[in-house]
């Protein structure tokens, strides 16, 4: 879809706008459904990218804890436990720039991913930059999706993260689709960014080829010692309006709802799920920050009469579609020549 409709839609009257995006919502997802996937950092700061909001950065003194990589069996626990609390997608997320093959952490990653994929829950890895071979072992391990974010507009990305680039972020996802893993991409409102540079965002990702699987809409939770810890919340009408823009650009994507949840209202998020978002992150903490209670969400979810998602463990990738360009990746691939 082009930017100028992305701003014509965005644009409309709230109602009008909803209305549209309830349509494609309804006509894709009948099913008054809502995924639930927990999170679980697996290992926790100590990074040593420069991205502006993340208080995982080695760069800023944010007080976090620095940890190494959890052992297997603790992973497992706490994977077991999700999928006893009725998460059916499990993702774990690692501080690193990016995984390099042929390392003693990498085959850790590895077997942490073969057994948690023996649980019956989709598995998710965000992990950073993965090189063709490490995305084809991942898959091969049991990875059915991976979370790498653009996060804003190509134009906007060097305001926040100087430590690599966006055509980096734009090969890692081309090496996830060429594995024949589920791209699950999105980005964070809040960065300093305008209206203008979120709807490029969507432009960019609804250009992907095939489609991401999933798109995470983060609200930037301000993290104290960051370059952002003074940001202002995002206006939740903001919000619901870019989540309805990507539910019409992305009829077949699941829209998570993502960081950022414990500063909405009830009343907010049901608006979010009316407009197109059909999943959460379902725990009390997201990687370092919190989330809200897992019986609040139970609560919310059953007042509303939305039901969690079954595990879809056959998962396919979405297929390429002919006679549609690779998009923004056809460039990275031509530029990594
Ligand atoms: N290191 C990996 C990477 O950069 O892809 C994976 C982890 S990273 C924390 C995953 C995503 O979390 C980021 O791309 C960003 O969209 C989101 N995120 C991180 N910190 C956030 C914050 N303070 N508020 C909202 N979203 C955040
Ligand atoms: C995504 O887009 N959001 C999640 C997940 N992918 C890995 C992470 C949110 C992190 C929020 C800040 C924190 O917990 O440190
Ligand atoms: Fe590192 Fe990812 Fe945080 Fe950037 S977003 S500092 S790459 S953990």
């Amino acid at each position: 879809m082009l930017y100028a409709e992305l701003h014509r839609l965005y644009h409309l009257p709230l109602f009008d706008l909803l209305k549209q995006a309830r349509e494609v919502h309804e006509a894709h997802w009948p099913e008054n459904e809502v995924q639930l996937c927990t999170l679980l950092s697996i290992k926790t700061g100590g990074c040593s990218e420069d991205c502006g909001y993340c208080a995982q950065s080695a760069r800023y003194d944010t007080g976090l804890t620095v940890e190494r990589l959890m052992p297997c069996h603790e992973v497992m626990d706490r994977a077991r436990a999700a999928a006893a609390s009725g998460s059916t997608r499990f993702c774990m997320g690692a501080a690193w720039r990016g995984v390099r093959g042929g390392t003693d952490r990498f085959e850790q990653v590895l077997e942490i991913v073969r057994q948690v994929s023996s649980l019956g829950m989709e598995v998710c890895t965000t992990l950073g930059e993965l090189g063709p071979e490490e995305a084809r072992q991942l898959k091969a391990a049991g990875v059915t999706a991976y979370n790498h974010n653009i996060d804003t507009s190509r134009e906007h990305y060097p305001n926040v993260v100087t430590s690599h680039t966006y055509d980096d972020r734009l090969r890692t996802i081309k090496n996830v689709q060429d594995a024949g893993m589920s791209v699950c991409c999105g980005g964070i409102l809040g960065l300093g960014e305008t209206i203008e540079d979120r709807l490029k965002m969507l432009e960019v990702l609804a250009g992907f080829n095939p489609p991401p699987e999933s798109v995470p809409i983060n609200s930037l939770m301000p993290m104290p010692g960051t370059p952002m810890a003074g940001h202002s919340q995002v206006d939740v009408f903001d919000l619901v309006r870019l989540i309805a823009v990507a539910r019409i650009a992305l009829p077949r994507a699941k829209v998570r709802l993502s960081a950022g949840r414990t500063a909405l209202s009830r009343e907010a998020q049901a608006l979010c799920f009316f407009a197109g978002a059909n999943s959460i992150f379902y725990g009390d903490k997201l990687l370092t920050a919190p989330n809200p209670e897992k019986n609040e969400d139970v609560q919310l979810l059953r007042t509303l009469g939305l039901t969690p998602q079954e595990p879809n463990r056959d998962l396919m990738a979405p297929a390429t579609e002919a006679g549609k360009p690779r998009g923004p990746l056809a460039a990275c691939a031509v530029s990594e020549a």
